[in-house]
């Protein structure tokens, strides 16, 4: 029996990764914080669900910064395998909480591998890194082996991480494996987020319930691919007999520009009439050229990313304004 643990249920990939592994027929349990407002969104199709929920999903109240639950939870739960995916994953807002995001996304990580190092059963272990481990690289596109140098409050948590998932796994011999995971995006992608930001804007336009759209740097360049690739590569990650490290991307830069264009032209709009700069979002510092190439992933895995740029953002739009118009 696959018995499988998520840290991050709740975010869009834990959400994608609970189906994908359901429909694989794996027992899937996930950690949720207790806070007074629960939001489960994301999942709540499968929570409600009598054959899912308590049949094959169970959730467990517990913190990335409380250890002693966490054991607990790990000790009960017995998982074959443990997917990793919570923390402070905003980039922008790691300059302004960079404590905390620290304290969840690099320690919570250290945390779930000293308990795992202490487990009687073996767990295979992902951890979902991020190019943001690479900051401004030298190179492009970059590679597992490119030289770690980050420059923002989370790309430094999550290089601790990073690191210490190696070094658990060379040191201990603990099955640990990283994900080092380029910007992935989809209808469940948080608001926050600069495509989903764009993508709910431009229908909210044109329902007539917005007027204007405020971004930061219309210059910045992603690699962006669909978060539903890249559950199905966090899957793959923990399935060869060694623990490894794979990068999973595009390669293929795109511009926030170019979401604006696709996104306002889905929906019938001149996107220079709404877009407004606005200085709070620009960011103190901006990594460049974050482009992967996933060669490794695609060889030793089999992964490929298979939807298209355009095709993802048409979808969001349209996601966005068919949940807007039914409201
Ligand atoms: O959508 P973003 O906020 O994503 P960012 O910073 O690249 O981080 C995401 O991807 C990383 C790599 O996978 C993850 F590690 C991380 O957890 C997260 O999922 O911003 C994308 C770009 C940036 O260059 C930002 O400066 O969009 C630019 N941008 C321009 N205007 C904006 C805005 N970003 C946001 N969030 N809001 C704006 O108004």
């Amino acid at each position: 029996m696959h018995r499988a643990l998520i840290t991050g249920i709740t975010g869009q990939d834990g959400s994608y990764l609970t189906e994908l592994l359901l429909e694989k027929g794996y027992e899937v349990h996930g950690l949720v914080r207790r806070t007074s407002n629960i939001s489960r969104s994301r999942i709540d199709h499968l929570y409600r669900d009598p054959n899912i929920h308590q049949r094959r999903l169970f959730l467990h109240y517990a913190d990335l910064d409380d250890a002693t639950t966490l054991r607990r939870t790990l000790v009960k739960i017995q998982p074959t395998e443990l997917f990793h995916l919570a923390g402070q994953s905003h980039v922008g807002l790691s300059f302004e909480i960079p404590e905390s995001t620290c304290e969840m996304t690099a320690m919570g990580t250290l945390r779930l591998l000293e308990i795992i190092r202490d487990l009687p059963q073996p767990v295979r272990f992902f951890h979902a890194s991020s190019s943001e481990i690479f900051g401004r690289p030298a190179t492009s596109p970059q590679t597992e082996t490119t030289p770690v140098e980050p420059v923002n409050p989370y790309g430094c948590a999550k290089a601790f991480a990073t690191q210490m998932v190696r070094v658990y796994r060379q040191s201990y011999g603990i099955y640990a494996s990283n994900g080092i995971m380029y910007n992935h995006e989809s209808p469940r992608r948080g608001e926050n987020f600069v495509t989903r930001k764009i993508c709910h804007a431009a229908a909210a336009i044109r329902l007539g319930h917005q007027q204007e759209l405020w971004l930061g740097d219309l210059s910045a360049q992603r690699d962006w691919g669909d978060a539903r690739d890249y559950v199905r590569g966090m899957w793959l990650s923990l399935q060869p007999d060694q623990a490894d490290d794979f990068l999973f991307s595009t390669g293929t830069l795109h511009s926030v520009q170019e979401v604006v264009e696709i996104a306002f032209a889905a929906m019938d709009l001149d996107w220079k009439a709404c877009v407004k700069r606005d200085e709070r979002f620009l960011r103190p510092a901006e990594p460049n050229r974050l482009v992967g190439d996933s060669s490794k992933a695609r060889k030793t895995l089999g992964w490929e990313p298979q939807t298209d740029f355009k095709s993802l953002i048409v979808e969001m739009t349209k996601s966005d304004c068919d949940a807007l118009a039914a409201r």
